[in-house]
């Protein structure tokens, strides 16, 4: 380990309002990969991470869905991570976070191809990955159909984040695979 030396200064705290959590989580961070990430952030340096380093984390290595979180998480949208990212992504991981953001982040997770609507294909990778594969198709299609049904209150087919939002009220399952104790 050594002496290391910490970029966040008493003064520093005070003055970003920089919490102990974010100083683990640069530690947990800079950890992935010492060689890329310098101990001082003050010059705010341009640095991601790669998303095997982020995915093979403990927190994230077992969730199925760890893929879609750092892509959504990430600002390139492939998963490669800076600093900010990383931090956003574990407030929002966090058992801390409000449930209206977790929910918010799940929504945006389960909408693999990004077009702001929950389409059927999206909720049937999503409950493939939820189950870990352990469904039939045609129990999956019977599932599918079931939320449809239940959570598609304006009935155009497809859920969108307001239909979402009544929906895990009622399923919250459907968010409790991103909570994560750091
Ligand atoms: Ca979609
Ligand atoms: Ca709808």
């Amino acid at each position: 380990m050594g002496n290391k030396q910490t970029v966040f200064t008493a003064q520093q705290l005070d003055a970003y309002q920089v919490s102990s959590a974010q100083v683990k989580l640069y530690h947990r961070y800079r950890d992935l990969a010492p060689q890329l990430v310098p101990l001082d952030y003050t010059k705010e340096p341009d640095v991601k991470l790669p998303y095997e380093l982020i995915g093979s984390m403990p927190e994230l290595k077992d969730n199925p869905f760890r893929q879609r979180i750092a892509e959504v998480f990430s600002e390139d949208g492939e998963g490669n991570m800076t600093l900010d990212d990383f931090l956003d992504m574990f407030s929002v991981l966090s058992e801390m976070a409000p449930r209206d953001l977790k929910a918010y982040y799940a929504f945006k997770i389960y909408d693999f191809n990004n077009d702001d609507f929950i389409c059927k294909s999206d909720l049937e990778k999503t409950l493939n990955k939820l189950t870990r594969n352990e469904l039939t198709e045609d129990e999956v299609r019977m599932v599918c159909e079931k939320v449809m049904d239940e959570a598609d209150l304006d009935n155009d087919g497809r859920l969108s984040l307001e239909d979402f939002q009544h929906m895990i009220i009622r399923a919250p399952d459907f968010i409790s695979t991103f909570h994560i104790r750091i």
